[in-house]
């Protein structure tokens, strides 16, 4: 259906009231190709103004061929909007990590293609949201007319919306003073159940879900404390919640909501500031914020807006990503996507912050430490490079041309019998494993370059994981097309990557029935003798846990309850809190 076809329903509708979104957005010229694929970045980059709901003279809709939305389906669409697409497509649909859904764009494109698209996905990320379920068909319609109209700008988020969201629970002079229950909480998982906003905790030895917690909305990531009694958990409603696991049953003591979007928190881990500070980061508004480690309560409000680091120019969105704290020094690491910097934030003294900007590489994502805890290795994923942070100096090391798209969670630290110490990602652009040298000590020739590029078994991938106890090499493909791929995964020995991998069949042995059932995450117990899967199904199918014992590589257990919905991200508290990984 063309959008023409949308306006004859809906002026056949007669009780729509319908509203036209500006189409005249007083928007510059923005930047070409910003978030297209290849992330490479075109002409210069105006201040994006997005109109305001302005009501364009009837017949300038016309004449552009507007799409009209009856003001509850727009409410609608911006929440889907901002729930399923934001995180790829940005607040203001600039692009990132997926394209630009400006409307200079999706209006070429056209609404039937539009539809196909979020109804078939696409092997480079983008989920088949018509046929796998997740959106209905009306839905999915609605969302192609959405994104053909000015995207509404979404509102600020100072310190007075944050202190007006941020609830102490419990005041720390209320809390328990020693562990009051009886489980081995260094063994505990916090796993994300992403659609329905919580977490569970699951026990390491008894696999029994101790307890589900109610947590922001599409649930993202955990993070520990220094002391391991906390988690941090980010929704990405920007919603955190601080979990208290010493009580008799753990339980939440502060929430704050420190945007409209977020992914990213974390707490101070530098010797004398353990869990002084507690950080998050924000796709929306562009900031980050340090709050009291002990309550969340807001401290320091810093803007991420700015210059682009190799352009020089303005860029109005640039999205906080993975966020660490450094061993090395009193600083959080804090990674800006759009403008491809990272920043070195000196929490000793908020009133005068010290920041180092170093200059990158753009759409930094997600990383984690080498193996030593010095080295930051940050995927710059639409430039295909891992950017490689020394903390203790406050420097950039190296920029490393991997394979296309790199995705590698917090990455995978193991000894490589000729290379020395590596850390390994994984791509959502091709099937290669690169691994990169992480030793300038007693591997000079090997330290930041990518020493080897083994291949696994397809594109798609977002996590690749190992433990020190561990020879095996575990590579995920969640978002490749296929469903056998999707469906199991992949494990090398590192002792010999060249012998290849072999693939487990899952979603199979989980036994699930109906659904896509995406194998994601791997993740280790404390010891490292097992690795916890998610079975990510969406919320109208089973999902399951699945457990494998990591010396046989046999099936050792399927965690299934109903509660379990769309399990993704699984954290071990000890893995965590010391980033072992
Ligand atoms: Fe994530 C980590 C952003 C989609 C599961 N994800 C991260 C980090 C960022 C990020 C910046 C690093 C945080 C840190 O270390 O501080 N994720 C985004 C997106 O922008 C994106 C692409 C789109 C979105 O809408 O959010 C996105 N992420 C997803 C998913 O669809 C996943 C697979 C399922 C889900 O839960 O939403 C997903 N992301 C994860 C997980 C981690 C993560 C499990 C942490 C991995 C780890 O081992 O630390």
């Amino acid at each position: 259906m063309t959008t023409k076809g949308i306006k004859r329903t809906l002026l056949g509708a007669a009780a729509v009231v319908a509203i036209t979104i500006g189409s005249s957005v007083a928007m510059a010229a923005t930047e070409k190709g910003h978030g297209t694929d290849d992330g490479k970045a075109g002409g210069s980059t105006q201040t994006y103004v997005p109109q305001l709901d302005s009501m364009p003279a009837e017949d300038e809709a016309v004449a552009l061929d507007l799409p009209k939305m009856a003001p509850e389906e727009f409410g609608e669409a911006k929440k889907i909007f901002f729930e399923r697409c934001a995180g790829c497509h940005g607040v203001l649909r600039k692009g990132a990590t997926g394209p630009s859904l400006e409307p200079e764009r999706t209006r070429e494109l056209g609404f039937d293609h539009l539809k196909a698209f979020i109804t078939y996905g696409s092997p480079a990320g983008m989920p088949n949201w018509g046929t796998s379920g997740e959106l209905t068909e009306q839905q999915v319609d609605l969302m192609a007319r959405y994104v053909l109209l000015d995207p509404p700008a979404p509102p600020e988020w100072g310190m007075d919306k944050m202190k007006e969201s941020w609830d102490l629970v419990v005041k720390p002079e209320d809390r328990v003073t020693k562990q009051e229950n009886k489980l081995d909480l260094e063994n505990i998982f916090s796993v994300t159940l992403r659609d329905a906003g919580q977490i569970a905790l699951i026990n390491g030895a008894t696999y029994k879900i101790e307890k589900v917690i109610p947590t922001g909305y599409a649930v993202h990531i955990t993070r520990v404390s220094a002391s391991g009694r906390y988690l941090f958990v980010i929704g990405r409603d920007a919603r955190i919640d601080m979990i208290d696991l010493w009580p008799t049953e753990p339980t939440t003591v502060a929430t704050i909501k420190i945007g409209m979007e977020a992914r990213s928190v974390e707490t101070s881990k530098f010797k004398g500031y353990e869990d002084t500070f507690a950080i998050a980061g924000a796709y929306w508004p562009p900031q980050f914020v340090i709050m009291d480690g002990k309550t969340l309560e807001p401290r320091k409000i810093v803007s991420t807006r700015g210059m682009i680091y190799d352009e020089q120019t303005y860029h109005p969105e640039p999205r906080v990503a993975a966020i660490v704290g450094s061993h090395y020094k009193p600083e959080f690491v804090v990674n800006v996507k759009e403008t491809g910097q990272v920043l070195l934030v000196n929490y000793e003294d908020l009133e005068n912050l010290k920041v180092t900007t170093i200059n990158a590489e753009r759409f930094l994502h997600d990383g984690g430490f080498d193996s030593t805890g010095r080295y930051f290795m940050v995927a710059a994923n639409a430039r295909n490079k891992i950017a490689v942070i020394d903390t203790k100096e406050g420097k950039l090391v190296k920029l490393v041309e991997v394979g296309t798209t790199p995705h590698p969670g917090r990455g995978a630290n193991f000894v490589h019998p000729e290379f020395g110490p590596v850390w390994a990602t994984s791509h959502l652009g091709d099937q290669t494993i690169a691994l990169i040298g992480t030793d300038p000590e007693k591997h000079p020739d090997q330290a930041w370059k990518m020493v080897a590029s083994v291949d696994g078994q397809g594109g798609g991938s977002l996590f690749i994981k190992t433990h020190p106890n561990s020879t095996n090499l575990w590579v995920d493909t969640p978002l490749n097309s296929e469903a056998e791929l999707y469906q199991s995964v992949a494990v090398f020995d590192t002792r010999n990557l060249d012998k290849g991998y072999e693939v487990l069949p899952l979603a199979e042995w989980a036994d699930l029935g109906e659904g896509a059932k995406r194998v994601v995450q791997p993740e280790y117990n404390k010891e490292g003798t097992e690795v916890w899967f998610s079975i990510w199904n969406d919320s109208s199918h089973k999902s399951a846990i699945v457990v494998i014992d990591d010396k046989t590589r046999k099936l050792k257990r399927v965690i299934k309850d109903e509660r379990l919905v769309t399990p993704t991200g699984k954290f071990n508290v000890f893995n965590t809190q010391h980033d072992i990984y």
